[in-house]
């Protein structure tokens, strides 16, 4: 158990989940200190914290995880590190992979040592279940902690590799870590290039909804604040070493039928479904089995799917600003090069 009035290290806070984390925890905890270290890349995004931002337990540092200098700074006196930063999309992924290897594996590596150094508490490390690779429709089987690792993108490979880094460090230098590695999350401030947020802004501005070859490709769809809910409790109850998985509550929902249930609370048709060329080596299932958290903490997802999407659907509508805002000049480049015009 760590002890209250903490000084917690955030990285990549400024991003979709690194800041509804960081919210959820200034409500939950607000005696506890937090700095967030965030590169402020096209995912970050200062706007998703102004809430927060004149709180006096908060502090921003505007760095690169890469950075020995900024990293080291940032450490001094943290009891906790909770490692989001990341490149998160798999679409930029097979594009550009260079930077993904960087950040995620290089950035974890400088972020581990620098933990080391100043002999924080507890680095907990933020991961995915693409490191599993890719389940078959017909399987009735789902990822566990024991499933062989088998990354199928740049982006799933790069987050493998982070988390065999982060356990290196654990038994080969003994710093304490722990490891969740999570389902496809959704809910507000997320980066419109993910498939919900994209459905949902392309239909507010009356464009069509880009799926991806025959749409039957399948997620594990988390609402994020149950994410934040499962790392909170790893980080207060979890076992050193350990590792978590966390998913949601959906059986096997297809992207078609995702985009069905968005275009239904929209009152949309299906004409709004543009099936395009498939992602290349896109994984078609995933599905997590997240029985060890459930018994050994007593997490489980507490978000109805539906009913979180529909108020997903709703907070884009009543924050249209902030929405549009991102998806201007570099976005507009970067929606042509990937569905074309
Ligand atoms: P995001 O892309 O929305 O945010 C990433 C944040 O990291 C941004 O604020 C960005 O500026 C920052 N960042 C990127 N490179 C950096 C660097 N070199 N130094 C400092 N900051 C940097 O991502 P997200 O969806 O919030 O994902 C957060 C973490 O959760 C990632 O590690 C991701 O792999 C993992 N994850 C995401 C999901 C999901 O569904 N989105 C699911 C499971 C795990
Ligand atoms: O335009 C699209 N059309 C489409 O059909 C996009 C962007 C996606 N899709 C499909 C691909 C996937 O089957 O929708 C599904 C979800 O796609 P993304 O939102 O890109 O997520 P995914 O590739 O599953 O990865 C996400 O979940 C795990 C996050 O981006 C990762 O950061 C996280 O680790």
């Amino acid at each position: 158990m760590i002890t209250p009035a903490r000084k917690l290290l955030v990285t990549g806070g400024a991003g979709f989940i690194g800041a509804n984390f960081i919210l959820y925890w200034m409500k939950k905890y607000p005696q506890d200190k937090i700095v967030n270290l965030d590169k402020l890349t096209y995912a970050g995004n200062l706007e998703n914290l102004k809430e927060i931002e004149k709180n006096s337990n908060y502090g921003f540092i505007h760095g690169d995880i890469c950075d020995v200098g900024t990293i080291d700074e940032a450490m001094q006196g943290i009891d906790v590190v909770v490692h989001f930063a990341a490149e998160s999309h798999v679409d930029r992924s097979i594009k550009k992979p260079s930077k993904f290897i960087v950040t995620n594996v290089v950035g974890t590596q400088m972020l581990l040592n620098s933990a080391l150094r100043n002999n924080v508490k507890r680095f907990h490390h933020i991961s995915t279940d693409e490191v599993y690779g890719s389940l078959e429709l017909s399987d009735t089987n789902k990822f566990n902690e024991r499933t062989k690792y088998n990354p199928r993108s740049p982006y799933s490979a790069s987050k493998a590799g982070s988390d065999h880094l982060v356990r290196a460090y654990y038994e080969t230098y003994g710093l304490p870590i722990t490891i969740t590695n999570c389902s496809n999350n959704f809910g507000p401030y997320q980066f419109p290039e993910k498939f919900i947020p994209l459905a949902i802004t392309n239909i507010l501005e009356n464009k069509k909804v880009p799926v991806y070859g025959d749409g039957l490709y399948v997620r594990d769809w988390l609402y994020v604040v149950d994410h934040c809910r499962a790392i909170d409790l790893v980080l207060n109850k979890g076992k050193i070493g350990e590792t978590y998985l966390v998913g949601g509550m959906t059986q096997d929902i297809s992207n078609l039928e995702v985009i069905k249930k968005i275009l239904k609370i929209m009152n949309r048709d299906e004409s709004f479904i543009e099936h395009v060329k498939d992602r290349p080596g896109h994984d078609r299932r995933y599905a997590v089995d997240w029985s060890k958290i459930e018994k050994e903490l007593g997490w489980k997802p507490l978000h109805d799917f539906d009913e979180w999407l529909e108020k997903t659907v709703e907070w884009y509508k009543e924050n249209e600003k902030w929405w549009r805002d991102v998806k201007t000049g570099a976005y507009q480049k970067y929606y042509k090069e990937q569905y074309g015009e």
